[in-house]
């Protein structure tokens, strides 16, 4: 059902709630739209209609019956998540109706929110849509994930999972803008012909039809890795560590592949060669960076001016489709970002 052009009835929110904590891989029945009501901004505060929202897989640990970095959601409460949306009504003097802000506005048609926790978008300078994408949270993961983490030098050799997904198909133009080799690793032929025919990275392999994944690194990076920047775990992080150079350095960003595990997974045990390659692995979360936030954005913002970052959004129509969506995200379906298109 194609929704993202129908108005809501006037005084009803739709909105999606958790119905129950998932088990394993998120089904639909998981989740839940009802219908409530639009609420009024309170002094300070300001109403947002929502244009895109945004599904991403830290959203499957908020969801999950373990403890995170941040509260999870209980079932009865609306999805968290990122919007980009239209103030309808504002009670603060830094916003006016018909400006367009990005916040944590959750997986609903209108949400109330602090105006000081919403940021305002120029959409006359660029496509709303990339504020929650390449000048938003997963541009600037990509960013200083690759450019803090793993201070990138030219000629070496940068390796990144999940390459053809949001943030993967960031890392790797920024680490080619740096003038390093960027080798990716995704899920489909289609993904590979994406990142290296039209992102510009110098290799990768589809890791579905790839028997041995060490072999085939070995012969995509002839001169080991020096970075990984690594989105998914699993046994493609265990094939990229054993080619870490000396002096290495892996940027832990996610650990897709083990999101829907039950149990934790066991894998070889390769903490040793981080010792024979006086190498480093850092974990990080984006928000760890928030002071110097802008500073990120204005440089995207310019690479993005310049053509020399290249994105892709795989936008699914409708609010009623976004447990869909972000199942499908979670499965591989995506190419580029995927976003919840909700209104025009
Ligand atoms: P994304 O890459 O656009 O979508 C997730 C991708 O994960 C899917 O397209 C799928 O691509 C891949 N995947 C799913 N199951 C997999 C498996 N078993 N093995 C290998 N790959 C699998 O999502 P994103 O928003 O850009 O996020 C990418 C990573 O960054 C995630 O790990 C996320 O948690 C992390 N992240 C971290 C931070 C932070 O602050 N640390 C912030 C944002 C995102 P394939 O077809 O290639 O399998
Ligand atoms: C954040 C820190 C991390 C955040 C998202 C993440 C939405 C994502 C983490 C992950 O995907 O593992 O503040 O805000």
């Amino acid at each position: 059902m194609s929704a993202a052009n129908q108005q809501p009835a006037p005084g009803v929110n739709r909105q999606i709630l958790l119905a129950a904590r998932p088990v394993g891989m998120p089904k639909e029945s998981d989740f839940k739209l009802v219908d409530s009501t639009v609420p009024h901004p309170a002094s300070g505060e300001a109403l947002v209609r929502a244009l895109y929202l945004s599904v991403d897989p830290y959203m499957r640990g908020r969801i999950g019956a373990h403890a995170s970095y941040a509260k999870n959601i209980d079932p009865g409460e609306v999805m968290i998540g990122g919007v980009v949306g239209r103030v309808t009504e504002s009670n603060d003097p830094r916003l006016s109706a018909g400006d367009v802000v990005e916040g944590m506005l959750g997986w609903q048609e209108y949400a109330v929110a602090s105006a000081k926790s919403l940021r305002k978008i120029d959409p006359a300078s660029v496509p709303i849509s990339t504020a929650l994408y390449v000048l938003g949270m997963p541009g600037l993961t990509a960013y200083f994930g690759l450019l803090d983490i793993c201070k990138p030098q030219p000629g070496e050799t940068v390796v990144v999972s999940a390459a053809a997904g949001g943030v993967g198909s960031l890392v790797g133009q920024i680490a080619r803008i740096k003038r390093c080799r960027a080798v990716g690793v995704a899920g489909s032929n289609g993904k590979i012909r994406f990142i290296t025919g039209e992102l510009g990275y110098d290799g990768g392999f589809n890791y579905r039809d790839t028997p041995d994944y060490h072999a085939k690194l070995k012969e995509l990076c002839p001169n080991g890795i020096d970075i990984y920047f690594d989105n998914v775990g699993g046994e493609i992080t265990d094939a990229a560590i054993r080619l870490l150079n000396t002096r290495g350095r892996i940027s832990v960003c996610g650990q897709v592949s083990e999101y829907n595990a039950e149990e934790p997974q066991m894998g070889p045990r390769w903490m040793g060669q981080l010792v024979v390659k006086q190498a480093r692995a850092e974990g990080f979360l984006v928000h760890q960076f928030a002071d110097r936030f802008e500073d990120g954005l204005k440089q995207l913002a310019a690479w993005l001016r310049e053509k020399r970052i290249k994105y892709r959004e795989d936008v699914v129509e409708g609010l009623e489709n976004a447990p869909q969506a972000f199942i499908g995200m979670l499965r591989g379906e995506n190419i580029g970002k995927r976003l919840v298109k909700v209104a025009e």
